[in-house]
């Protein structure tokens, strides 16, 4: 069984909603980095000669970065082509190169929002994750047990059979073993609500634009909805561009609504547009400027009564836009 490894892990904690993401990523490691400190250095030779001598043992990832000419064994060969690297010597082709350990949950909802959903009602997870290799799997666990174990699908269909606050959280596996994870607070209400609730909300990403996604259901319909974009502030980042407003307005157009900047007490900027139900909402990645930033994605749905139920959900960029 691989070992697992996981990578650094930002568990952000959205207002006491049911939005948690997790942000995390490694730099791809080198071959040769045999005792896997970030540096191709005479102690990388050291460690891997000592192993051949069965002074020391190597784990899971220092046996793959080891293996410095990629024939699945680790040698005197290995050793010997580091320490050629080391004097700029010639290397024989395919020695070294770098390792990509790189797997990022980029999206985790479901399709009911926290504290909608009720005992006995099955609810969908869906998660989207993006990989730099190849082999994704995806691992689902609900309190800290495994409730879905390693498969390719990145959805899991659970019933909760008791009320209540439930961590739900998504492993994206790379074929190395490394994941990243994302988790949810998911609430779970002991009977069915029947006043306006906000079931769905969540983004789609596509190439070049998120679809943005809301669903009310109970209290009277017809609904619309309004929806606000901005910046994750618990990673320090605030206010979008004069450059995004420019990308943003040049995107407009008939079927899609249209999302106007404002700014908050703070002079934060953010993005806010409304809409009737039915209508599709996108907006194009690089209005958003998508580059390391996370964003906050709010919803309010309102019914014909002037109910108002909201949600909010934390978009994580997949793809890095300049
Ligand atoms: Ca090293
Ligand atoms: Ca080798």
């Amino acid at each position: 069984m691989k070992k697992t490894l996981a990578c650094i892990l930002a568990v952000l904690m959205s207002f006491g909603c049911c939005a948690t993401s997790a942000f995390a990523a490694t730099a791809p490691m080198d071959y040769g980095d045999a005792n896997c400190d970030g540096s191709l250095d005479i102690t990388d030779v050291t460690t891997i000669q000592m192993s051949l001598a069965k002074l020391v043992t190597l784990d899971y990832l220092q046996n793959l970065l080891a293996d410095f000419n990629h024939d699945n064994e680790v040698s005197v060969l290995d050793a010997t082509s580091v320490q050629k690297k080391l004097a700029g010597l010639p290397l024989p082709e395919g020695c070294g190169g770098a390792m990509l350990t790189d797997v990022r949950v980029s999206e985790f909802f479901a399709d009911f929002n926290s504290g909608t959903a009720a005992t006995n009602s099955p609810v969908t997870f869906t998660a989207k994750a993006s990989v730099s290799g190849s082999g994704l799997s995806y691992e689902f666990l609900v309190d800290n047990e495994i409730a879905q174990p390693k498969s390719e699908s990145n959805t899991f269909v659970y019933t909760f059979q008791n009320a209540g606050n439930h961590f739900v959280e998504v492993r994206a596996y790379n074929e190395w073993g490394f994941y990243n994870s994302s988790v949810m607070n998911y609430e779970v209400l002991s009977e069915a609500a029947s006043e306006l609730r906000l079931v769905t909300l969540y983004a789609e990403q596509s190439e070049n634009a998120y679809t943005f996604v809301a669903q009310a259901d109970g209290g009277t319909a017809p609904y619309t909805y309004c929806m606000t974009i901005k910046p994750d502030n618990s990673f320090g980042e605030t206010g979008l561009s004069v450059q995004d407003v420019a990308a943003f307005n040049d995107y407009a157009n008939a079927n899609v609504i249209k999302w106007q900047l404002m700014r908050d007490e703070a002079d934060n900027a953010y993005l806010y547009g409304e809409f009737s139900e039915g209508e599709a909402v996108s907006i194009n990645k690089a209005c958003l400027c998508f580059y390391v930033k996370d964003y906050v994605l709010s919803a309010q749905a309102k019914d014909a009564e002037g109910n108002i139920s909201d949600a909010l959900t934390t978009l994580v960029p997949g793809v890095k836009v300049g």
